[in-house]
């Protein structure tokens, strides 16, 4: 990425000789008297800049540059970028880490890299819970401002300065590229028409960019992939995460050349249209935009330290705010099942592995003394050895896996469904959650824990898995026991499973927030999404 300076830089200049060059042949010079730039059929708008417009315009970039620094950080908990489904190491077209180790384990928490806090939000190596709260909120705000947008383009005429009506829009904008490109600048006439290089570029960003971005985001979710059938498998998690990247590429490459078009191409008339709406020779807009980037730059500086001091706080108002949508995609149904020949060849291990004698002595009998230990609000607590769940129906579902750090797997799973455990044990009518607590430690120290609503333990894809792909669980990734629950992100999937507790509340378990990453890294509670 630092060779791109200089590369681009020298791409740049070659680029300027090559235009100044074209524009000196006959044919182009043509070429150019016959498309200006602004294609002649497009039609005029006559009512500049409106005050909303203005507006929707700065909330847009102010919205955007949590979006995409919170959505950076995101990116950073797994660096890396698959068109296949399937994560194996070697495969990735992207990447700003190391190729994997071999001969060790490295969990996809090691994999994570570190950004300075200027740069994600908020900074610093496997901040993804915080990041996610900033990047779903501000894309509820923003998706909210896109609506009313689209709502007020189409209601008044100014959705005839985006929209492309003619194809002369695509000469117009190659002869505008060219004039650019040549440093000798085509005429401007945007407060009434944008040239054919203006309205494509802002067509892509406002209506192709913006809503493959939305999708994308979208159909990164187990609930939504799930939920989608064949078209979550085709449009797997991987090809839409890179989509997502890249057009988030467009995005930036989009920011900088308009920011600095608006330089070049004449501050004080663009920004008296877009802060002033006013199309004369005053100095109305200009310090309108100086307070709109001083607001920017404020908001940048502040974002990361705000929320590494008050995390709790930015994990509250971000449950808040987007908490409620997770909640509703919980229950979705599930039509993810695949098939035999699309388990992963490399299913990524994580999170903190066990670290007791208590857990070596039971692989040492190879698990002939585990007992599962169910108790709580229920009218008949158990223990169970592995041999009692091994009599119980088993069920196998071969299912796509979805960490929250961005990476999936797809793998068989046998075990036994938790409505049968629930059938069994009888939970009391004041249950109201599940606690799964493991024989491993969390990262931080402390047990590892997570806790889910009895509802979600009727999903028909709610399972104690004891088989992984035919064989036994293995210990890296979870034995002897550990939960799938195929609509949450990886997480909520305790592994090495040592008791379930039936409880009313959990305010009191750990910090309160529902399970360790929970409260120790401000994940979510509930994560289908
Ligand atoms: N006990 C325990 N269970 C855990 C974790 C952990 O750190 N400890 N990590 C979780 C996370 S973040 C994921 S993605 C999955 C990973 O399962 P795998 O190692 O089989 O891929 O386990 C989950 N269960
Ligand atoms: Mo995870």
């Amino acid at each position: 990425m630092l060779w791109g300076l200089p590369l681009g830089t020298a791409l740049l200049l070659c680029l300027i000789a090559l235009a100044q060059s074209l524009r000196e042949l006959p044919e182009v010079t043509a070429f150019i008297r016959h498309h200006p730039g602004i294609a002649q059929a497009a039609p005029s708008v006559d009512s500049g800049f409106p005050w909303w417009l203005q507006l929707q315009h700065f909330l847009n970039m102010f919205f955007m540059l949590f979006i995409m620094r919170a959505g950076l950080q995101i990116l950073a908990d797994h660096p890396r970028l698959y068109w296949h489904r399937d994560c194996t190491p070697g495969t990735d077209w992207f990447r700003f880490q190391s190729p994997v180790p071999k001969g060790r384990v490295w969990t996809a928490k090691d994999d994570s890299v570190t950004l300075p806090t200027w740069l994600g939000i908020p900074g610093l190596r496997h901040t993804i819970g915080l990041a996610r709260w900033w990047h779903f909120s501000m894309n509820l705000l923003w998706l909210l401002n896109g609506i009313a947008f689209y709502a007020l383009l189409f209601s008044t005429e100014q959705w005839r300065r985006l929209v492309p009506l003619t194809w002369e829009v695509f000469p117009a904008a190659l002869s505008t590229a060219i004039q650019y490109a040549s440093l000798n600048f085509p005429v401007d006439h945007s407060w009434t028409r944008y040239n054919g290089l203006q309205q494509l570029s802002y067509f892509i960003t406002v209506f192709v960019a913006a809503p493959v971005s939305i999708v994308t985001g979208l159909m990164q979710s187990p609930a939504i992939s799930n939920a989608l059938g064949w078209f979550g498998r085709v449009f797997n998690r991987q090809a839409m995460r890179s989509v997502h990247f890249i057009s988030f590429a467009w995005f930036l490459g989009f920011i900088l050349a308009h920011g600095v078009m608006i330089f070049v191409t004449g501050l004080r008339q663009n920004t008296n249209h877009m802060f002033g709406g006013v199309d004369d020779s005053s100095w109305k807009g200009f310090p309108l935009f100086v307070l709109a980037m001083a607001i920017l730059i404020v908001a940048w500086f502040l974002a990361s330290p705000y929320t590494l001091k008050h995390a709790r706080r930015v994990q509250r108002v971000g449950a808040f705010m987007v908490g409620w949508i997770m909640g509703l995609a919980e229950g979705w149904d599930t039509r993810s099942q695949l098939t035999e020949k699309d388990v992963s060849p490399y299913f990524w291990p994580n999170g903190t592995m066990p670290n007791s004698t208590e857990f070596s002595d039971l692989v040492t009998d190879n698990f002939a003394s585990y007992r599962l230990r169910i108790s709580g609000l229920v009218e008949s607590p158990r223990e169970l050895s592995l041999a009692d769940l091994k009599a119980m129906p088993k069920q196998e579902q071969i299912t796509t896996h979805f960490c929250i750090q961005g990476w999936s797997g797809v793998a068989r799973w046998g075990g036994v469904p938790m409505r049968h455990i629930l059938d069994l044990v009888k939970p009391a009518l004041k249950a109201r959650y599940v606690v799964f607590y493991s024989l491993a430690d969390g990262a931080d120290g402390g047990r590892y824990y997570d806790v889910h609503t009895i509802e979600n333990m009727h999903h028909a894809l709610t399972i104690l898995a004891y088989e992984m792909n035919g064989g036994p669980v293995s210990v890296l990734h979870g034995a002897p026991l550990r939960l799938r629950c195929e609509n949450e992100l990886g997480f909520k999937m305790v592994k090495w499973i040592a008791a379930i507790e039936f409880v009313h509340d959990f305010a009191d378990l750990g910090a309160g927030q529902g399970g360790y990453n929970e409260d120790h890294e401000f994940y979510g509670y509930r994560v289908p999404i």
